[in-house]
C-alpha cells in the first residue's frame, strides 16, 4: 500500500501556492529576544509537569516521559489510534498540527502533536508557572480555536482542536492584494473581540501574526494559536520576554523593553494596516531597515483612506505604548473608536453579522485553502512507512487528492 502524492492540478492552485510562498519568503526570519522562547497555549502545559504521582521524583528535574497535568481538557481514555491522521496542516517549533478524522464518528479535527522531549528542553525554567497556565483557564470565545480535549502518550501531547478550513486570512489577502475598509473592519473587529476577551483573562496574545488568523468555513475569524500568550499579567505589569515574526513587532518589543497588553493593539494595527494597504506597516525588504522604520519612521498613510481609518491606525501604531490606543481602558477604547462605529459588538460576538467573504469550502474535509507547501518533506517517507495511513487517506474525500501530503509515523 502507498500514499499517493499528486501535484495540485489547477493553474489557480499553482498561482495561490506561489503567492503564499512569496508571502512566507517576504519576511522569513523570526527573531528572539534574550531569555525568550516560542511556545503556544498548548505548549505551555510543560509548566504543568505532574510530579505528584511520583513523589520519589519530586526533587529531580522532570523527564520527557513524565505525565503532564493537562487540566480540565484531559481525556484519560483518548489515544492516538482513535484517529486516522490524514495530513500535516501546520508546523511549529514544538510540533505539528495534523488533520485527523476520529474513527468512531468520522469527525474532522486539527490535532496538535507536541513532543514532550522538545518542550522540556526549551522550557525547564518555566514549569514553575503551572498554576497560571492558560490551559487551566476556561478559554472559550467564538473567534478563538476551540480545544475539545487533550491526551498524552509517554512521549507526546495531543490537543484535539477545531478543524478550521476557510484558509489563512492572509492567503485571501495575498490573492486580492488589499481589502476595502468594510471587509478589513469586520476582520479587525473579530480579532479585537478575541484579544479583548484574552485580556479580560489577563492573557496577552503577543503573537498576532498573519499565519495565526484563519477563517472558518463561513468566513469568521479564528485565532489558532495563542502563540506567546503571557498569562497572569495584571493591568500594570510588564514582561520583557518575547519572540515573534519581525513584521508585527512593536517598538518596545524590538528594543527588548518591558511590554504590556498594548503590544496586542499594536499588532491589531499592523494587521489592519496590512489588510488596507497590502503590506505591513514600516515594511522594507531589508529587515534591519524595517526595524529602523518601526523604531523611528513616522507612520506613512497614503491613498484614499477614510479619516477614521487613518486615525485608528495612527492610534494603534503609536510608537509610545503609553499613548497607544488601548493604553487607558484597553478593548473599550478600540470598541468605541469611530472606525468601528458601524459594528454592533453584540451582533459581532454572536456571529450575527454575515461575513464579507465566503471561503466556499465544500465541507469539513475540503482542504482547498490550505498551503500545500507544509508537508513536502514528509511525502517520500510516508510512502514507504505509513501503510495504515494510506488506507485512511484514500478513503478521504476527493478534496484531499490535490494535497496528498500524508503524515509520517514520526508526526503522529
Ligand atoms: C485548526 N484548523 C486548521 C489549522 C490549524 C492550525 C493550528 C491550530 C489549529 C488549526
Amino acid at each position: 500500500m502507498y500514499v499517493a502524492w499528486m501535484e495540485p492540478s489547477s493553474t489557480a492552485l499553482g498561482k495561490t501556492k506561489e503567492l503564499i510562498k512569496q508571502g512566507r519568503e517576504r519576511i522569513g526570519q523570526t527573531i528572539k529576544a534574550s531569555g525568550s522562547r516560542l511556545c503556544s497555549y498548548a505548549e505551555r502545559v510543560v509548566f504543568l509537569m505532574d510530579r505528584s504521582r511520583s513523589p520519589d521524583k519530586s526533587t529531580q528535574p522532570p523527564t520527557s516521559t513524565d505525565n503532564i497535568n493537562l487540566g480540565p481538557s484531559a481525556n484519560p481514555n483518548a489515544k492516538p489510534t482513535d484517529f486516522d491522521f490524514l495530513k500535516v496542516i501546520g508546523k511549529g517549533s514544538f510540533g505539528k498540527v495534523l488533520l485527523a478524522k476520529r474513527k468512531c464518528d468520522g469527525t474532522f479535527y486539527a490535532v496538535k502533536v507536541l513532543h514532550k522531549k522538545t518542550i522540556l528542553k526549551k522550557k525547564e525554567q518555566n514549569h514553575i508557572m503551572a498554576e497560571r497556565n492558560v490551559l487551566l483557564k476556561n478559554v472559550k470565545h467564538p473567534f478563538l480555536v476551540g480545544l475539545h480535549y487533550s491526551f498524552q502518550t509517554s512521549e507526546k501531547l495531543y490537543f484535539v482542536l477545531d478543524y478550521v478550513n476557510g484558509g489563512e486570512l492572509f492567503f485571501h489577502l495575498q490573492r486580492e492584494r488589499c481589502f476595502r475598509e468594510p471587509r478589513a473592519r469586520f476582520y479587525a473587529a473579530e480579532v479585537a473581540s478575541a484579544i479583548g476577551y484574552l485580556h479580560s483573562l489577563n492573557i496577552i496574545y503577543r503573537d498576532l501574526k498573519p499565519e495565526n488568523i484563519l477563517l472558518d468555513c463561513q468566513g469568521h475569524v479564528v485565532l489558532t494559536d495563542f502563540g506567546l500568550c503571557k498569562e497572569g499579567m495584571e493591568q500594570e505589569e510588564t514582561t520583557s520576554t518575547f519572540c515573534g515574526t519581525p513584521e508585527y513587532l512593536a517598538p518596545e518589543v524590538l528594543k527588548k523593553q518591558p511590554y504590556d497588553r498594548t503590544v496586542d493593539w499594536w499588532c491589531l494595527g499592523a494587521v489592519l494596516y496590512e489588510m488596507l494597504f497590502g503590506l505591513p506597516p514600516f515594511y522594507s525588504r531589508d529587515v534591519s531597515q524595517m526595524y529602523d522604520n518601526i523604531l523611528h519612521k513616522p507612520l506613512h498613510i497614503q491613498g484614499s483612506k477614510t479619516v477614521a481609518a487613518c486615525d485608528i491606525l495612527q492610534g494603534l501604531l503609536h510608537k509610545d505604548q503609553k499613548r497607544r490606543l488601548g493604553a487607558k481602558t484597553d478593548f473599550l477604547e478600540i470598541k468605541n473608536h469611530v472606525f468601528f462605529s458601524p459594528i454592533n459588538w453584540d451582533d459581532l460576538y454572536h456571529k450575527r453579522i454575515t461575513p464579507p467573504f465566503n471561503p466556499n469550502v465544500a465541507g469539513p474535509a475540503d482542504l482547498r485553502h490550505f498551503d500545500p507547501e507544509f508537508t513536502q518533506e514528509a511525502i517520500s517517507t510516508s510512502i514507504t512507512h505509513t501503510p495504515d495511513l494510506a488506507a485512511s487517506s484514500s478513503s478521504a474525500s476527493d478534496a484531499f487528492l490535490g494535497f496528498s501530503y500524508a503524515p509520517t509515523e514520526e508526526d503522529i
